[in-house]
């Protein structure tokens, strides 16, 4: 199939033009004015700027319990990431119990994932229990289109619990084949302490779940991560950086040498703790999320951050967890699944209160959505970027549309959304997934199955980043 999108303004991570885009099957053949050849398909673009499809580098469609049973939606909601504006979505995979880390990243490919998950989808490999075939797989997981590795630092005393023991030696082999370390940095006992201290009193609220994850709970985690990193030139990503504190570490270290980038999510730019205030069960469970929302204060550090290129990259950390699955902490905050959903807003929350509040430019947008998060993850230029040989995935998005985030309007998955009653500007109107339209007038019109395993290469940050 040959299509043309016309008339409009194209905006990538180095700057933006007017050109048309011609569209041969999945790739993009050629980008300029009165463009030679015939087309089944126009599309005009005419007051729309037309983006890289997003690639979202954190999302949790589906999830494993210790217990193997399935919970977050499932792959079969993931057009909510197309519907929202991204085409690619970066997974993690766990090792399941009982399985090495491979097994489990072609169980869920080939099982989990298959005919149902929509965007196109790259993993992340997910320690969530580590032994010395963690470390024999590493090099594998390269060679299969792997090269990346999350590991947690809180969650003591789960197997998912690393230690340092377990991260240093994990990053050392990882800084020998190519493979980009991920951290989620809280210090487990830092959390313990105050978590055990507060249930003590009977404090078992919602808004106890921030009160005992404080700031210095994470920033303490981040500087030994980031120590390691440095010590033993390992690449690595600071996942889901919430607040001032840990962000200023990562900027320290950065200008020190350390091979260190920073995401951070669109709940830590625009929601604040004091939602988990709440009384209402119902309401303050919705936001249990790790590390916790955090101040006003430091949704203003982070937008900065991100304009200063201290904090890096925008993932949605997209954790489709169920109401049922939340009300299991109903009499106990420490009993909540921790996350909220988010792929299908990440981009409406960048445009709305980044772009269209005056805080970011578009190619700003465009580099912390889509551009960055596809080097990190090792499929720049495939996928985050519109040029000649790039897979046709766009976002034509319209910068007029006026309305107000609700789970209706846009969908999560699950019973809620994340940022219900906010007011919202410009959405994504029409969506390409390589050179196929799956959404249309706002509307999706795709098949599930239609995304494939992207297959990433190793030291996706590639150094460049720094
Ligand atoms: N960390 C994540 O990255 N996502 C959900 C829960 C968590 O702890
Ligand atoms: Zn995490
Ligand atoms: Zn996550």
């Amino acid at each position: 199939m040959q299509t043309l999108i016309k008339n409009g303004t194209i905006v990538t991570a180095l700057g933006e033009y007017q050109a048309d885009i011609a569209i041969d099957g999945e790739k993009i053949s050629m980008i300029g004015r009165n463009l030679p050849g015939s087309y089944e398909k126009v599309i005009d673009a005419a007051g729309r700027y037309v983006l890289p499809g997003g690639v979202d580098n954190h999302s949790h469609f589906e999830a494993l319990n210790s217990d193997g049973v399935t919970f977050n939606a499932g792959y079969d909601t993931s057009y909510v990431a197309v519907l929202g504006g991204t085409t690619t979505v970066v997974d993690f995979a766990s090792n399941d119990p009982g399985k090495s880390l491979i097994d489990s990243i072609n169980y869920r490919l080939e099982v989990r994932a298959k005919g149902k998950v929509v965007p196109d989808i790259a993993l992340h490999a997910l320690c969530t229990d580590f032994s010395e075939e963690t470390l024999e797989e590493i090099p594998k997981l390269v060679e299969m289109g792997v090269p990346t590795m999350k590991m947690f630092m809180a969650y003591k005393p789960t197997p998912m619990y690393m230690d340092d023991f377990k991260l240093l030696k994990t990053m050392q082999k990882a800084a020998e084949h190519g493979m980009t370390m991920f951290v989620h940095a809280e210090n487990a006992d830092v959390l313990n302490v105050l978590r055990d201290q507060y249930a003590e009193k009977g404090l078992l609220a919602p808004k106890y779940h921030y009160m005992t994850r404080p700031p210095y709970s994470e920033s303490e985690a981040v500087s030994r991560a980031v120590t390691f990193a440095k010590a033993v030139r390992c690449p690595l990503c600071v996942v889901h950086v919430s607040c001032a504190e840990a962000a200023e570490v990562i900027k320290n270290a950065r200008a020190d040498g350390a091979p260190v980038v920073a995401e951070t999510c669109p709940h830590y730019l625009v929601l604040d703790k004091h939602k988990m205030d709440d009384p209402d069960f119902d309401q303050s469970c919705r936001w249990v999320c790790s590390p916790a929302l955090r101040d006003k204060a430091d949704q203003d550090y982070l937008w900065d951050a991100l304009k200063r290129d201290a904090v890096s990259l925008v993932g949605s950390d997209h954790a489709p967890i169920p109401m049922y699955q939340k009300y299991w902490g109903k009499d106990d905050f420490r009993a909540i699944p921790n996350g909220s959903p988010g792929s299908g807003d990440r981009l409406n929350v960048l445009w709305t209160y980044g772009v269209a509040a005056g805080r970011i430019t578009r190619r700003k947008l465009v580099e912390i959505f889509a551009a960055t998060p596809a080097r990190l993850c090792g499929i720049y230029p495939q996928k985050g970027d519109i040029a000649v040989g790039s897979d046709a995935d766009l976002v034509i998005f319209d910068p007029g549309y006026e309305g107000t985030f609700s789970v209706e309007t846009n969908p999560t998955g699950v019973e809620y959304n994340a940022y219900e009653g906010m007011a919202q500007r410009g959405r994504p109107e029409t969506v390409l997934l390589r050179g196929t339209v799956v959404v249309e007038a706002a509307k999706f019109v795709g098949t599930p199955g239609s995304g494939r395993f992207v297959p990433g290469k190793p030291y996706g940050m590639a150094y460049d980043l720094l």
